[in-house]
């Protein structure tokens, strides 16, 4: 099935009844028959579309799932490579599996794995990250950007940006980010970032983004363990938000700061970062695998790491740790 015609039957007929979109028309654009548009609507209504037609006038759209096929998510799609190839599945232990053996095996810079539910979502230090079923968006994004592989850990800081600014846009919600990878409204958890590296001892071959966001559960819907410290954009918002359309943007931002970082390097993501942030100036406790103790973060560097001043005054630079605010 042909995704391209999909998702543009689908914008197309996003004018609703008074713009109906002519099959005969889209089969003379795509050089299809008109019968093979026909079974595009039909298998679009199999997936939950509602879908009208008027004799001799087309299609239009009456009401849509809440879906993140690749046609759904196409249909929003602006970037120019992000987003252009999508791979979606109904159900899988990690996107981030999958994602590795796609660039292993070539696929190009923008690349997405989405899938509905994860059976084994994974967060850093291979904790587990909860994908309920149909509820987030569970992708991770190949990208190729031409960089060192030192410079890869600051694409986490890149990615961090980019959703906050997705979700400011789409929504009313107003996150804020916490060092390295962590998403928050109000102090819970909305979004999370894994990055992970394919590399040369002195090229970057890819870097993978796993991005998993809350978007329409409700408390419940979160294990309990997590429910204290998780929250949903639907929570926030008080209403389901549309997973396609937000993917899209996140996208779409991706695509424009990785561009922006590769270019002119991170002192612009710096800048935006730092807007964002929600621990600079405010007193933290560090923890590493070997060691916890309080300081008071600064900003952040050139090359991403988090500073903080010690109580004796000295400032240090950290690279990879748990940050609480006191
Ligand atoms: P992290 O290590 O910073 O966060 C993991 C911790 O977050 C868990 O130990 C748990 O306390 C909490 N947690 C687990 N699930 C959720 C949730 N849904 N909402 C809020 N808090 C939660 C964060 O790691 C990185 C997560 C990346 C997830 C994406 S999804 C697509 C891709 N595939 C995959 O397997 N991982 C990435």
């Amino acid at each position: 099935m042909n995704t391209n015609i999909k998702s543009e039957l689908l914008k197309r007929m996003a004018g609703g009844k008074e713009h109906p979109i002519s099959g005969q028309q889209l089969a003379d654009e795509y050089g299809v028959s008109r019968t093979a548009i026909w079974k595009y609507v039909k298998e679009l209504e199999s997936e939950g579309y509602e879908i009208g037609s008027i004799r001799k006038k087309g299609y239009y759209l009456i009401d849509s799932p809440d879906s993140v096929s690749s046609a759904a998510i196409q249909q929003y799609v602006d970037s120019e490579n992000y987003g252009k190839t999508i791979r979606h599945v109904e159900s899988c232990p990690s996107t981030q599996l999958l994602a590795h053996a796609e660039a292993q095996s070539g696929a190009p810079d923008g690349m997405v794995i989405i899938a509905d539910e994860q059976t084994a979502g994974k967060g850093r230090l291979s904790r587990p990250w909860s994908s309920a079923a149909g509820k987030g968006i569970w992708m991770s994004v190949i990208t190729r950007p031409k960089l060192m592989p030192q410079q890869a850990p600051q694409m986490t800081l890149v990615a961090a940006v980019a959703i906050v600014r997705a979700i400011e846009e789409l929504t009313d919600v107003t996150p804020s980010i916490k060092w390295p990878n962590d998403i928050l409204v109000k102090g819970r958890k909305l979004t999370g970032i894994l990055t992970e590296l394919q590399a040369d001892p002195d090229r970057v071959k890819a870097i993978i983004l796993g991005i998993g966001m809350n978007v329409n559960q409700q408390l419940e819907d979160f294990p309990e363990d997590i429910r204290g410290i998780a929250t949903s954009l639907s929570i926030e918002e008080g209403k389901p938000i549309n997973r396609a359309q937000l993917t899209a943007k996140v996208l779409s931002y991706l695509e424009l700061y990785v561009t922006l970082y590769v270019e002119k390097g991170f002192a612009p993501i710096k800048l935006l970062w730092e807007s964002y942030a929600d621990s600079i100036g405010k007193r933290v406790r560090i923890s590493t695998l070997q060691e916890s103790y309080e300081a008071t973060a600064r900003g952040i560097s050139e090359d991403g790491r988090l500073e903080v001043v010690l109580d004796d005054g000295t400032v240090k630079g950290i690279y990879s740790a748990d940050i609480h605010i006191i």
